[in-house]
């Protein structure tokens, strides 16, 4: 192994037990509040699947609550399900398993852990500023508030603190890389430092869309000082963040599947530059395909909306080389492991180790939901399934599960190391996996033949909509069996990481980060695999590019005209 390699390897080997105390708490924090979030919001799941299929218990639920949070409708329930899981689990989520794993990747603590500290106190002010509006149904938007459809302001200003809080964690992972840096100036980053930076350095560039949608034009608008807003507009805004948004949940994934994963498969990673890669490349590449979101949006150019599609089958590439790299890097795990044979390696790997195989399995869920998500970007084809039940399909196969069951995966090693105490029980994580991917497989396969075959609306009370046919029975029914196991599948999660942090039992050996060393530790890798400027600039002038024009001449036109609705 080359000098510098071995030592990028060693950080973490060698750090004074106690260095990341502080680290520890705060990452307890931010996944603590994650979970909680996903308990809330996963409970809507099963409720919407019952609708669909005419058992709709939500009259009952609106009775039960205090004062005026309760949940009292279907888009209710729906916009708490969407926000919870799709930004406050993720978000939380991410900013605590970066608050573990960069300090440990550079083998130092967080040069200003009180920069972090802020960060979990703006995240948390924010997430009851736009949760208290949510359960009072004074924000009933939906994940994506699209105007005209208006919330309480404090919605909005709950979300800008959360996204605000999110930048200050990476300005606390950035001084402490500097500081790094500074100490290490000969030093290549290390891989899951780096990747992981990267992801908020793409994060904080993509949430200058809704930054400028929130602050510009929808809080005037809430507030009155505007009499109306552009729709067309504020929702341009918000895919320029929208789809970015998508890779800041993955990237995460995949750092552990390239940076852990292989480790605990017993492997190495295969090519460490190509990881690299894949990592700048998303960052060039993740903001400027928002336009695919707006296929049929009839204010943006046609013209804009081909680049959009061209460099959406560019981003296909670093996935490409994910399954290629984290496929060649289990491979190396099974043979390690006895494994022989084109297959027989497969039937080696750590199947019965719940944090490997539940990442295991949100990698082949993944396979299906990226053949979705092209599926999707294709110009014409997107015509046919924009807006139907194909699309909440394509992302919970994407964000529900190789997003979530990644993070599960991870929490089935992080919450030990934490703790300091054994899971529980490894049978229940294991089951809790494979019902993961049972549930979704089935609800997945329901909503795409929902939408593709039969173009069932997505975000629709389908439970009293008089359009429903009888054909499409058999794929609700399979859409809500998969709900409801899924629905059992969480419940086995939260049983299982409740039991684990009250448990008395401690663990012999508390548990570590797995880093995965590269395959080929003798191969150098090049100097424009660690350098920002080049990235950096590619990426400025690639969105200045595909939204210059298209901003520029939606701005010049602006039509602040839409007064605005209120659901309840
Ligand atoms: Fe998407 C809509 C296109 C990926 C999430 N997407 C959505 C929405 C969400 C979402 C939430 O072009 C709905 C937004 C809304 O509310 O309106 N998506 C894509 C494309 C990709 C893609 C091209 N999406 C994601 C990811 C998400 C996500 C990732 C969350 C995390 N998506 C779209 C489009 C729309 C859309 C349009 C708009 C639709 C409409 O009309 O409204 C690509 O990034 C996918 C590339 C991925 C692959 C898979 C690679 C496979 C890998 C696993 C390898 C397996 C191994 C296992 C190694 C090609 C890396 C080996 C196994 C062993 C046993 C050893």
């Amino acid at each position: 192994m080359s000098k510098r390699n071995a030592k990028a390897t060693a950080a973490v080997a060698t750090a004074a037990p106690g260095t990341f105390k502080r680290e520890d708490r705060l990452t307890a924090w931010f996944i603590g509040i994650a979970m909680v979030a996903l308990f809330i919001g996963g409970s809507m799941g099963p409720l919407q699947k019952l609708e669909h299929v005419g058992i709709n218990w939500y009259p009952a639920l609106s009775k039960i609550g205090i004062g005026s949070v309760r949940i009292a409708s279907y888009y209710q329930g729906l916009t708490a399900h969407g926000v919870l899981n799709a930004l406050v689990w993720t978000t939380f989520f991410i900013v605590g398993f970066f608050t573990y794993a960069i300090p440990r990747s550079l083998g130092r603590p967080l040069s200003k852990p009180r920069v972090n500290l802020i960060a979990l106190i703006l995240m948390v002010v924010g997430l009851v500023m736009a949760a208290v509006p949510i359960l009072m149904n004074l924000a009933t938007v939906l994940y994506t508030f699209y105007p005209p459809m208006k919330a309480s302001v404090f919605f909005y200003l709950g979300l800008v603190l959360v996204v605000v809080g999110s930048w200050v964690a990476g300005l606390g992972y950035y001084l402490t890389y500097w500081q790094w840096r500074k100490d290490n100036p000969s030093q290549k980053t290390p891989f899951i430092a780096l990747a992981a930076i990267i992801t908020m350095v793409m994060w904080q560039i993509a949430t200058l869309g809704v930054a400028t949608e929130i602050l510009v034009l929808i809080i005037p608008w809430v507030l009155g000082w505007t009499a109306g807003t552009d729709p067309q507009l504020a929702r341009t805004f918000f895919w320029f963040t929208g789809h970015p948004l998508v890779y800041f949940w993955l990237l995460p994934a995949y750092v552990s599947w390239y940076g852990m994963v292989p480790k605990q498969a017993g492997g190495k990673l295969f090519s460490e530059q190509l990881a690299r890669l894949v990592f700048w490349l998303f960052l060039v590449l993740s903001i400027p395909v928002g336009l695919h979101h707006q296929f049929v949006d009839p204010g943006v150019p046609q013209g804009w909306k081909t680049v959009h599609a061209i460099l959406t089958y560019a981003l296909f590439l670093p996935s490409m080389a994910t399954a290629f790299t984290v496929a060649a890097s289990l491979e190396t795990g099974g043979r390690a492991r006895g494994g022989t044979g084109l297959l027989g390696w497969i039937t080696k790997l750590p199947w019965g180790n719940p944090s490997y195989t539940a990442q295991n399995l949100a990698m082949i869920l993944f396979v299906f939901g990226g053949i979705g998500g092209l599926t999707n970007a294709s110009y014409n084809l997107n015509l046919a399934v924009h807006n139907t039940a194909w699309v909440p399909g394509h992302f919970h196969l994407t964000v529900g599960s190789a997003v979530t069951l990644t993070f599960f995966g991870i929490s089935y090693w992080l919450v030990p190391a934490l703790s300091g105490k054994p899971l529980a029980s490894r049978k229940v994580a294991l089951a809790q996996a494979w019902t993961w991917f049972i549930g979704m497989l089935l609800m997945s396969n329901g909503l795409h033949i929902l939408g593709l075959n039969f173009g069932a609306p997505r975000r629709s009370a389908l439970g009293a909509a008089p359009y429903v046919d009888a054909a499409w029975n058999p794929m609700q029914i399979e859409a809500a069996i998969g709900g409801i196991i899924l629905g059992i599948s969480g419940l086995l999660y939260f049983g299982n990481v409740l039991a684990t942090v009250l448990a008395r039992k401690r663990a012999d050996v508390r548990e570590e980060m797995p880093v995965a060393e590269p395959l080929h530790p003798e191969y150098a890798t090049p100097g424009w695999l660690d350098s920002w400027k080049p990235w950096l600039v590619t990426t400025v002038l690639l969105i200045l590019i595909a939204y210059g024009p298209v901003l520029v001449s939606m701005i010049a036109n602006i039509n602040l005209t839409a007064p605005g609705v209120q659901i309840r």
